[in-house]
């Protein structure tokens, strides 16, 4: 092999990896820390681009909520748009599931083992929020959140979150909860570093 074609090989094998690194180098995220004014938990707080280019393909498979030890779980389930929700009972006791907001449904009362599927396709203006109850027990409730791209988290106890997998590209991030607000933030997100962005929330 000559020394040329040696050069030649190496810058090929760089193309090659550069190729196969670029999907990873998009593998961005936006992480940081939420705290809700006046509540000891931070949990169950949706944060979420706002608005994302292009358009989003909603998962294969349904994504699910359960209703376990007289609860909605998770409390607080963010979904891309079209999004299927299989809608779970794993109590012994019969469940209903429905739904006051936006197109409104009431999707029955089943038994423990069986759910039912519904599609969040019908959100003409993001975020779509959905409180989520059950006519046998009035004191369950939870929420669906429909969102314009799959780029959104759900804050733990300690109130962090990570999005992954964010293109490169500015941004309004915000939040979504129950009982508090706080204003939409900007973000650059660069494929070199991931973006931090922390939330004081009020009610
Ligand atoms: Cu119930």
């Amino acid at each position: 092999m000559t020394r040329h074609s040696v050069v030649l090989g190496s810058m090929l094998a760089a193309a090659a990896l550069a190729a196969v690194a670029a999907p990873y180098a998009a593998a961005v995220s936006i992480s940081g820390t939420v705290k809700v004014t006046g509540s000891a938990s931070a949990a169950d707080v949706v944060v979420y681009i706002q608005q994302a280019p292009g358009t989003f393909t909603a998962p294969a498979k349904p994504v699910a909520m359960d209703q376990k030890q007289m609860q909605f779980v998770p409390h607080v389930l963010p979904v891309l748009a079209g999004t299927k929700v299989a809608f779970l009972n794993s109590d012994p006791t019969p469940h209903n599931v429905f739904s006051p907001d936006n197109e409104k449904y009431n999707l029955g009362t089943w038994a423990q083992g069986l759910s039912k599927d519904y599609a969040f396709a019908k959100c003409a203006k993001f975020p779509c929020v959905y409180t989520q109850l059950c006519r046998v027990h009035p004191e369950m409730e939870g929420y669906v959140v429909v969102l314009q791209n799959p780029f959104f988290a759900v804050t733990d106890k300690t109130g962090h979150y990570a999005i992954e997998g964010v293109p490169p590209g500015s941004y309004t991030v915000a939040v979504w909860h129950a009982k508090a607000k706080a204003q939409p933030k900007p973000v650059t997100v660069d494929a070199a570093k991931p973006a931090t962005v922390d939330f004081t929330l009020a009610r």
